[in-house]
């Protein structure tokens, strides 16, 4: 029985998982898409992908069985508990995170010894990954390159850090075992900053005060901001996130200095993003009610993240600078959404 040439996601039901699902689908020709999350796949989406499998990527049988029916070349991993989410339950988060991630790395292991050729894997970390100690470090501190404040302090952030190790040991270990070098896993990760998306609101994350703030507003709806007025982290819009994605996946290996590489767009602080928000749309009401633990995790994220390293290796820049993420993007997407509605 010959094996179908597929691209795998993860999580694929999640807001970076639909934009990645559109620019993929898009391409010339067109891979085969097997989407695995456990929820169904929004309706848009179904056309779009070869299969979709409600499944837990715990499930290590359901993963065997991908094996079978599947050559997976490529295999996006987007499937997590997001930061504020995993602190309620920190042990199903490491369960998720890490395990759902081996689990993955694993598949990919078997799957580039059975293909001959290691799978690349695009894995999403975050700047949960950072932890930087104090307030005055975040105002004093330049653009953190990948390898500063390596201390987060979530167990997100714990889980991405790690999962970016795994990654790298992954790759090495089959590169070093192998008779063959090349057999294995490819893995690749970016460090994304707070992603904004016009089409989806997110949720079980901390840096969703922004997102949250324009979906609100454009609904009409009050919204309560959790973390302070002066609170600057750096964001990006979603097309932007899945574009570094795909960059980063066909880029040649041998241009590839590293296998962690920040990405980012544009730093503002809360007040900032109100402000814009407001600009749009004037009657929104937004206060700003900051709740400790929300606060704390994000008092330890740097306010802008240095992605030369990116830029240099594999081209890497945002088409969605400030203005334009908001003029062209955020705005009128997420009014006609409403609007539609
Ligand atoms: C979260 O807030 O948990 C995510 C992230 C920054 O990775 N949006």
């Amino acid at each position: 029985m010959s094996r179908q040439k597929v691209i795998l996601i993860t999580g694929a039901n999640g807001e970076v998982g639909h934009g990645l699902i559109e620019k993929l689908s898009q391409q010339t020709p067109r891979p085969r898409i097997v989407t695995l999350d456990i929820r169904n796949i929004a309706p848009a989406m179904q056309p779009l992908v070869e299969r979709h499998i409600v499944g837990d990527i715990l499930d290590t049988i359901l993963l065997s069985t991908l094996i079978n029916e599947y050559d997976i070349e490529a295999i996006y991993h987007l499937a997590a508990l997001l930061s504020t989410h995993s602190e309620f339950n920190p042990e199903a988060a490491h369960r998720v995170n890490v395990q759902g991630t081996i689990n993955l790395l694993h598949l990919a292991a078997e799957e580039g010894r059975l293909r001959g050729k290691p799978v690349r894997f695009l894995y999403p970390s975050s700047i949960a990954a950072y932890g930087v100690p104090t307030l005055e470090a975040k105002a004093a501190a330049h653009p953190a390159t990948e390898t500063d404040f390596p201390y987060p302090t979530t167990m997100y952030g714990c889980n991405k850090l790690y999962c970016e190790h795994l990654g790298r040991y992954y790759t090495f270990h089959y590169q070093q075992l192998s008779a063959a070098p090349s057999v294995g896993v490819d893995f690749r990760c970016v460090r994304f900053p707070g992603l904004i998306s016009a089409t989806t609101v997110p949720s079980g994350g901390t840096s969703d005060y922004g997102p949250e703030m324009l979906h609100a507003a454009a609904q009409g709806k009050p919204y309560a901001c959790f973390v302070r007025e002066d609170t600057t982290i750096p964001f990006m819009a979603m097309p932007d996130a899945v574009k570094s994605l795909l960059l980063l996946a066909e880029a040649p290996a041998e241009k590839l200095t590293q296998r962690v590489y920040n990405v980012t767009s544009f730093s503002l602080s809360a007040a900032d993003f109100a402000q814009r928000v407001k600009q749009a749309f004037p009657d929104a009401h937004i206060s700003f009610k900051p709740d400790k633990a929300r606060q704390g995790i994000v008092d330890t994220w740097p306010a802008d993240i240095d992605d030369s390293a990116a830029r240099k290796d594999w081209g890497w820049s945002p088409d969605y600078d400030i203005e334009r993420a908001f003029n062209e993007y955020l705005i009128p997407t997420i009014r006609q959404r409403y609007q539609n509605a």
